[in-house]
């Protein structure tokens, strides 16, 4: 069916009657936004209704993505552009008198995430609809997202993000798909007649009712699902005697209780060990995602002994890794196949992406806590830990200690990412270097044991949202120069290595950065009445607070600069805007203060007459999807500074590159690849590499003093942080003081400190030289096709899922 502009108005037209008896131009903007995203679900209708039936029929394999976390954003924009409607909507619109802009302003962001884990399963989403994979998210719909952040005399107040509040345009209730989860109880085994059963009895059951949005892809008839769980009580646990006595509060308990699982996504540095909710949440949504996926395989009229050829389920960080027992416990208890064959099924349908080095960010759950909450799945999870235990020790000739240290369950706890490790078929580190990390030290046992189960998956993002929707001029010019193949196949781009050099194409190029800085500045003045020079170097670092991404690094950076005005008012240098932007999880007490130091440092500067023109700094409330998407496309230069070794891969810098800002970065995560792509003169090195840190954490050399002792920059920056400089009392920054020094600089800042002073030097130096700077701007551009997160889902899809392409006919 092919949609014209006057289809267009008159379906929308008749949406706003039908939805809300108004003519366009009475209607509210909410209203105006809801008849939108109603139409555009209609237009997605039949095509989701092909690609499920053809699914359905389909002898070949579909993938599911099972994440705690979609860092989705706003909807609307990106499925009008995959729908091939936006023009038409925009004219329809504004002949009805309605600005498109300001309809999709009203979207709420899905903030059902805390960073770059959650974004990447969006970007996935949004690549497998546009390859053809048939792939589907799995996981909560959390009732709240992450919170929303607001800054209060410079500090940061965390605020309930109620973002279905308004309601939501896309999802669907499929109460009809509801399942049941059960929880706590107790487990015992009964012979019937010679053949074992499992009798689970006094649980407590919650539903779960599955809220379905439909993820178009861009141009093909391919509509995946996104399907987010929710928890609601049973009736029959609804007390209605309570409540016809008038007892509300009785008669709701069960309700709380129940609903609480997905009331909230947890901030990501609150894993402590016993967070019984988080592991409710866990289960809660794993076990419905696995029922429903079982419940439609049956449906084919296959044999569960071939489910690992028509599905795959890729676990998403240790999060869902308790899908492994999972699957058994169905395979098993409810399809009663033997042990022996719901493992052969189980090992080859799972799979374990592992997004962090950080130790603290493995989950481990205390065997109590676990145990009374699962009794069956502990029951799984110990004779799988049997069986492995019993293989590694007659492998190594009885040797305890790899027993040990391979044990799924030791010293009281479920070790998850090992649980996953096990009884899944392939494990994934996130760039080329992280998995080199994981492979010969943190899970160097396994890689010994297993070393087929090892591989790389470089991340990426989807180039639509992050260039041909957020930066639609350059967009525009790219595809003018070597058409528009790129959106469709984003190597491509690399067409754009010929116009590197070509001087009218720079100058394009610089006009739509600084038109969009110029943009950008004008929402910040009418926004937060903050005003910023567009013409300055806009030097950003946007991403989740956090020591080992070290914004302290740069904030230090910005105060020796400051020290240096003041030390020689008429230094010569480009002014630059340092931009900050991120959230400090609520109980991180040195990531807080890290926010209240940049604002502190902020109002110093921002209001000293001596640095004006040359410094300013500007940090961004409550960063987000949407507000990244306003700020990559501005952005010269990117700061990519995580202590090597520490950062898996991040997204941030491959956003950065594919919108032709120049990173600073040390050799940490996907920056070795972008470095390997770009070239040493297309982005800017600087630090330790991750084997110098490493052999640092081995022999403990490092002392911080030292650099505090022998560098009179740093000597002096430290002071200030204590010594009323910043006009704030003593001891308000006394923790970062302190981490810094007394407790030995755990991330390498100022042992780095001298050659990122360096660094910032050399990207001022390039700045001056605008044909140099926009040719290395181009070359990145040119090179980012690579990182489109279409190629990673292309591997995964190949070298993990075996999934080839289904074309949708309609
Ligand atoms: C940790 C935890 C701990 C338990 C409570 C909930 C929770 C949630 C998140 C996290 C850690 C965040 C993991 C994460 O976002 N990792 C990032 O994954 C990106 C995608 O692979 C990668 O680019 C980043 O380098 C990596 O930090």
């Amino acid at each position: 069916m092919v949609i014209d502009k006057n289809m267009f108005k008159m379906d929308y037209i008749e949406k706003l009657q039908t939805m809300f008896a108004e003519e366009a131009v009475d209607a509210s903007p909410l209203h105006q936004y809801y008849a939108l995203g109603a139409l555009i679900k209609d237009y997605c209708a039949k095509p989701w209704i092909e690609s499920n039936k053809e699914y359905a029929k389909n002898k070949g394999k579909q993938v599911y993505y099972f994440s705690m976390e979609f860092l989705v954003g706003r909807l609307l924009n990106s499925n009008l552009v995959n729908l091939g409607l936006k023009d038409i909507c925009e004219q329809a619109l504004h002949e009805l008198g309605i600005n498109l802009i300001e309809v999709e302003d009203i979207e709420a962001d899905a903030g059902l995430g805390n960073g770059g884990l959650g974004r990447l399963a969006a970007c996935f989403l949004d690549s497998m609809a546009s390859t053809q994979v048939p792939g589907h998210g799995c996981g909560i719909r959390y009732k709240y997202g992450l919170f929303k952040q607001k800054i209060e005399n410079g500090y940061q107040v965390e605020v309930p993000d109620n973002w279905l509040k308004n309601g939501n345009a896309w999802e669907i209730r499929k109460e009809n798909k509801a399942v049941e989860v059960r929880f706590g109880g107790s487990v015992h085994l009964e012979d019937d007649k010679g053949i074992t059963k499992v009798i689970h009895e006094n649980y407590e059951c919650v539903r779960a009712v599955p809220y379905d949005t439909p993820i178009k892809g861009y141009k093909n008839n391919t509509v995946n699902t996104l399907r987010l769980w929710s928890a609601e009580t049973m009736e029959e646990d609804f007390d209605f005697s309570s409540f016809s006595q008038g007892n509300y509060v009785k008669a709701g308990e069960n309700k709380y209780s129940a609903e609480a699982i997905s009331q909230i996504l947890y901030p990501d540095d609150s894993y402590e060990k016993g967070k019984l909710l988080r592991l409710k949440q866990e289960y809660f949504f794993v076990s419905a995602g696995l029922q429903s996926i079982i419940k439609n395989y049956k449906k084919k009229k296959i044999s569960l002994l071939d489910f690992h050829k028509h599905v795959a389920v890729q676990i998403n960080d240790t999060h869902p890794a308790v899908a492994v027992a999972e699957l058994m416990r169905i395979l098993m208890d409810t399809e009663n196949l033997s042990w022996d064959d719901a493992w052969y099924v189980t090992t080859r349908t799972t799979a374990y992406t592992n997004h962090t080095i950080m130790a603290e960010a493995l989950e481990k759950w205390p065997v109590d806590i676990f145990k009374k909450l699962l009794p069956r799945i502990y029951m799984i999870v110990e004779e799988i830990n049997r069986r492995f235990c019993n293989e590694v020790y007659h492998r190594y000739n009885g040797d305890w200690s790899k027993v040990n240290n391979m044990s799924i369950i030791y010293d009281g706890y479920v070790r998850m990412a090992y649980l996953a490790i096990v009884g899944g078929h392939s494990v994934n580190g996130v760039a080329k270097l992280h998995t080199e990390l994981l492979k010969h030290q943190e899970l160097s046992d396994f890689y010994e044991f297993f070393p087929e189960k090892f591989n790389n998956q470089t991340n990426g993002i989807t180039h639509r949202r992050w260039l041909l929707n957020s930066n639609v001029e350059l967009a525009k010019l790219i595809t003018e120069t070597i058409g528009d193949s790129w959106i469709k196949t984003p190597n491509d781009l690399n067409k754009l290595i010929k116009y590197a050099k070509d001087s009218a194409f720079q100058e394009k190029t610089q006009i739509i950065k600084t038109n969009n800085k110029i943009n950008f500045s004008n929402h910040v003045l009418s926004k937060y009445g903050a005003s910023i020079d567009p013409s300055s170097i806009f030097d950003v670092h946007v991403k989740r607070m956090h020591s080992y991404k070290r914004q302290t690094l740069n904030v230090l950076h910005i105060m020796y600069l400051y020290n240096q005005i003041l030390a020689n008012p008429n230094i010569d240098m480009v002014p630059r805007t340092f931009i900050f932007g991120a959230k400090a999880s609520p109980s991180y007490y040195i990531a807080k203060q890290t926010i209240k130091l940049i604002n502190t440092l902020a109002s110093k500067i921002n209001n000293d007459p001596i640095v004006r023109g040359k410094i300013k700094i500007l940090f961004l409330e409550n960063y987000g999807v949407s507000l990244a998407e306003k700020i990559i496309p501005c952005a010269d230069v990117s700061e990519q500074i995580s202590t090597a070794s520490k950062e898996a891969s991040g997204t941030g810098n491959m956003k950065f590159m594919m919108n032709g800002a120049i990173t600073i970065a040390t050799l940490d995560g996907a920056n070795v690849e972008i470095f390997d792509a770009v070239g040493k003169e297309n982005i800017v090195l600087f630090g330790l590499t991750s084997q110098e840190v490493i052999e640092y954490y081995r022999n403990k050399t490092y002392n911080s003093y030292y650099m505090y002792n022998n560098d009179l920059r740093i000597n002096t920056i430290l002071n200030q942080l204590v010594n009323g400089f910043l006009e704030t009392p003593k001891t308000e920054f006394a923790g970062l003081y302190e981490s810094l020094l007394t407790n030995n600089d755990e991330y390498f800042v100022l042992k780095d400190f001298d050659a990122y002073v360096n660094a910032h030097n050399e990207i001022d130096r390039l700045f001056r030289q605008k044909a140099i700077w926009q040719q290395m701007s181009i070359i990145n551009i040119a090179k980012s096709g690579i990182f489109s997160s279409d190629n990673t889902i292309k591997k995964y899809a190949k070298e993990i899922w075996d999934t080839p392409p289904v074309n949708i006919k309609l």
